[in-house]
């Protein structure tokens, strides 16, 4: 399958993504402790103990990675700033070395052509903030709109484009309730504090940048395309649950200024008091909406405890992380958020792509083909009237894969951990050829 930038509407924005910790080497720089740094230190929390410590790190060889962006013909670099590394207590004494690593890499893209697309908030939260409860503090929205302050009254003036917080739902749900990523919480009171401070804190920060004269600001969330694994009622209704709990919550409190009721038949006894008050805050207008999307789960209903759903084998081919590759969910994901949320905003996919067990000198046939076929579910999205206005791959280059450690390859660019050589893989090369005419 071929691509071209022709077939695609006027204007559309290819690009790549990646986020500070992933990446960066988070021991460089004066960058405070985080608690994904605690959470690797835990033993049986991430594959081997890895951590952050080293990355990619893309701290010195920046300008190379750029070149990389570059080589590829992306419009646009969708990058994190890393909160303890430009506020190292979270609060208070910002690390002038921070602020002056991401206005050099800011000025980078511009020098070469490449639009700079911020993300605030790629989930390593300062220690010292995490020591005070993290997410499930009411104090979190301050504190991230003095964050917000700080790193955008630096570079605020030459992004692109800015979102506050990457995948609300990875923050709330898998971190709180899931117990999989930092601070590795299971815990439904947990859960639901941090939820709504994640969106409260949102909307403070869009409130701040509006403030700082800043445009283009949106909000990426992550999506799960959801069936039932039977056409019974039980597992209908625990898909049903899923998809309100995952695809659901945060669009409804950003578009709609409420919360399915799925959910909150679980969550609502343990949400903040006056939570409902805070929807004129949350629901601050916003550009454009980015969608994060990977792949379909297949769920049944579970005995147990709400919210009595579980996923069900899954029926089709899956990537190295052993998600199912489904593309069709991304076209369908598109043109529902589009119908039932955000209209006429523009959308952004503003992660898709897969893990690979590559290695430097095989092909990533796999890639290509996962790509090529996401591609094609947006120009269908597109067909089918939703505003779809760019397509970010995830990732430059393979990276820390959280919990998963090094070895889940989601990289366009193979990244040889021990000599920390890059060598573009066959699908860098396809993208380029694409993105060129
Ligand atoms: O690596 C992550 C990224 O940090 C957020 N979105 C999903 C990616 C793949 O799991």
């Amino acid at each position: 399958m071929q691509f071209h930038r022709r077939d695609f509407p006027q204007g559309f924005q290819f690009g790549v993504a990646t986020s500070s910790y992933q990446i960066e080497g988070h021991a460089f720089g004066g960058a405070g402790q985080t608690h994904w740094d605690s959470f690797a230190a835990t033993p049986g929390n991430v594959v081997r103990g890895e951590d952050g410590a080293r990355a990619c790190d893309h701290y010195h060889r920046w300008a190379e990675d750029l070149d990389l962006v570059a080589g590829l013909g992306a419009d646009v670099y969708r990058f994190s700033t890393s909160w303890a590394r430009v506020l190292p207590e979270g609060t208070g004494q910002p690390n002038p070395e921070g602020l002056d690593f991401y206005d050099r890499l800011v000025d980078g893209m511009l020098a070469r052509g490449i639009k700079p697309a911020a993300t605030l908030y790629h989930w390593e939260l300062p220690q010292a903030l995490a020591d005070k409860g993290g997410w499930r503090n009411a104090d979190m929205p301050d504190w991230f709109a003095e964050m917000t302050e700080v790193v955008m009254a630096r570079i605020g003036d030459r992004v692109w484009s800015a979102a506050p917080i990457n995948e609300p739902w990875c923050v709330g749900w898998l971190s709180h309730f899931d117990g999989a990523h930092a601070p590795g919480m299971r815990d439904i009171r947990a859960t639901a504090r941090a939820m709504h401070h994640v969106l409260v804190s949102h909307g403070r920060s869009i409130e701040v940048m509006r403030g700082l004269g800043m445009s283009n600001l949106g909000a990426v969330c992550n999506f799960e395309w959801a069936e039932p694994a039977s056409d019974t009622p039980e597992d209908i209704a625990a898909a049903t649950r899923y998809d309100a709990i995952y695809n659901r919550f945060f669009l409804g409190g950003l578009f709609r200024g409420d919360y399915p009721a799925e959910v909150l038949e679980g969550l609502a006894p343990h949400l903040p008091q006056g939570w409902q008050d805070d929807f004129a805050t949350i629901r601050a207008p916003i550009d454009w909406l980015g969608v994060n999307y990977y792949t379909r789960k297949l769920i049944r209903h579970a005995e147990g405890a709400w919210p009595n759903y579980a996923e069900a084998p899954t029926r089709l081919p899956l990537t190295q992380m052993g998600w199912e590759i489904y593309p069709e969910g991304l076209r369908d994901i598109l043109i529902r958020n589009a119908r039932d949320y955000s209209g006429d905003l523009p959308i952004y996919v503003t992660e898709n792509g897969m893990a690979n067990p590559d290695r430097a000198d095989r092909p990533d046939a796999e890639r290509i083909a996962y790509l090529a076929t996401h591609l094609d579910a947006v120009t269908a999205a597109i067909a089918a009237g939703a505003p779809v206005a760019g397509y970010f791959v995830w990732s430059l280059m393979d990276n820390y894969e959280w919990s998963l450690g090094y070895e889940k390859r989601f990289g366009l660019v193979h990244v040889d951990f021990d000599s920390l050589a890059r060598t573009p893989k066959a699908s860098y090369h396809a993208l380029a050829r694409w993105w060129r005419d």
